[in-house]
């Protein structure tokens, strides 16, 4: 598959067979036009809000998880890594309802028990802010999967999604996520080493570049191994913004205020 050949869904509810196929070969799938640009819009603005408000409460961290900060291109402090985001904003809250996202469940098998979307777990809501200058903390992030987290837990690796609502464009030949389709199928080892976790950005000859445009969703297996290049760009041009929620399965794990910073958390000064 390529960068120009690999197929866009439009969502459907309940999800197609074939949609249903696709996701079970490569571990992935692409839904373009998920939400309206006046949504996108409203989602921009309500992140700009809880910004402004972790700045001014000088926020370390929600439920144990550390919100990483920057600059942004007019040297303004930035949110670079939210998460819980829903948790600070009805409007994401609410949007976290859409009954939609119930259709993507079946994206994990027959087998999964107490499927849900994860808001309060792992890190809730995140919103990724990438831009590249010089200031910016966040521009680029190494290869990993999603679920060596519950390796760290000691915990089996538990079957999820992670969602991903797009809310910029992506720019031909200019970084963005890159991921290696069917990789998550794969046994232990290679989930555990294939690649060092984190600081490996090196190309790999199997990626593929998603094409998003802001409204657009992604979902991809928490085994499936991705990449966020850094943008050739500079300034404006390179910004990218990005929600994840998950989807999970199994033994809830609600965080709270309380909760300890997980161990993984300790690589994400690896990510500028
Ligand atoms: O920003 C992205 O598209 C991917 C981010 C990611 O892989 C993560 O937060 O685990
Ligand atoms: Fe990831």
């Amino acid at each position: 598959m390529t960068l120009q050949s690999y197929p866009r869904f439009e969502f459907s509810n309940p999800l197609t067979r074939e949609q249903l196929d696709f996701f079970e070969k490569y571990g992935f799938i692409h839904f373009t036009n998920f939400i309206e640009r006046h949504a996108v819009d409203l989602f921009r603005s309500e992140m700009k809000a809880i910004e402004q408000k972790w700045i001014a409460n000088n926020t370390e961290k929600v439920n144990g998880v550390p919100i990483k900060y920057g600059f942004d291109t007019d040297g303004s402090k930035i949110v670079q890594r939210f998460a819980f985001s829903s948790q600070h904003s009805s409007v994401l809250h609410e949007f976290l309802k859409d009954p939609r996202f119930e259709a993507l469940f079946a994206l994990l098998g027959p087998d999964a028990v107490n499927v849900r979307v994860g808001e309060n777990e792992k890190d809730g809501l995140v919103i990724n802010h990438y831009i590249n200058t010089d200031s910016s903390q966040f521009t680029k992030m190494g290869w990993h999967t999603d679920c060596l987290r519950d390796v760290f837990y000691g915990k089996k690796i538990m079957p999820m999604l992670n969602v991903g609502i797009h809310l910029t464009d992506a720019v031909e030949n200019n970084g963005g996520l890159k991921l290696i389709p069917g990789s998550h199928k794969q046994n232990l080892m290679s989930l555990l080493f294939k690649k060092p976790y984190f600081v490996n950005h090196q190309p790999d000859k199997n990626e593929i570049g998603l094409m998003t445009k802001a409204g657009d969703l992604t979902i991809h297996d928490g085994r499936l191994w991705h990449r966020v290049a850094q943008s050739s760009l500079i300034g404006e041009q390179s910004r990218r913004q990005v929600m994840y929620v998950p989807i999970i399965c199994g033994d809830y794990m609600i965080r709270n205020e309380n909760s300890p910073t997980p161990i993984y958390q300790r690589f994400y000064h690896l990510f500028k």
